[in-house]
């Protein structure tokens, strides 16, 4: 084969490579802390939040009581029961869709979880 061939097949190996690299995604693992009896990621209050399907939420307790999250929706049913401060539990969300989030023991607390 000739060099030129050669490259261009090196370089045709190389573009369906950084494809494929691009093509899969990392699952991402997420926290949600439960501080003042809301749901907060990175600092912010936040009553909805949008993940990749595959992802992980990690619920964390950050207030000095328990909470209970977990979940009614067809896309992912869960009770993660209670836990206290400083304790925290995963959730992997597969599908698309959409879930509600809240807590067991405090009715205000709310979470949308988008799943794309
Ligand atoms: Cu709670």
């Amino acid at each position: 084969m000739q060099t030129q061939s050669k490259q261009k097949l090196l370089h045709a190996a190389l573009t369906i490579a950084a494809m494929l690299a691009t093509a899969t995604v990392q699952a991402a693992e997420i926290t949600v802390d439960q501080h003042n009896k809301a749901f907060v990621v990175e600092g912010n209050k936040v009553e909805a939040i949008t993940i990749n399907a595959g992802d992980t939420l990690r619920f964390r307790n950050d207030d000095p009581f328990f909470h209970n999250i977990f979940s009614l929706s067809d896309l992912k049913t869960f009770d993660l029961g209670s836990f206290p401060k400083g304790q925290s539990k995963t959730v992997t969300f597969d599908k698309a869709g959409m879930a509600e989030v809240e807590c067991a023991i405090h009715p205000e607390m709310y979470i949308e979880v988008t799943v794309k």
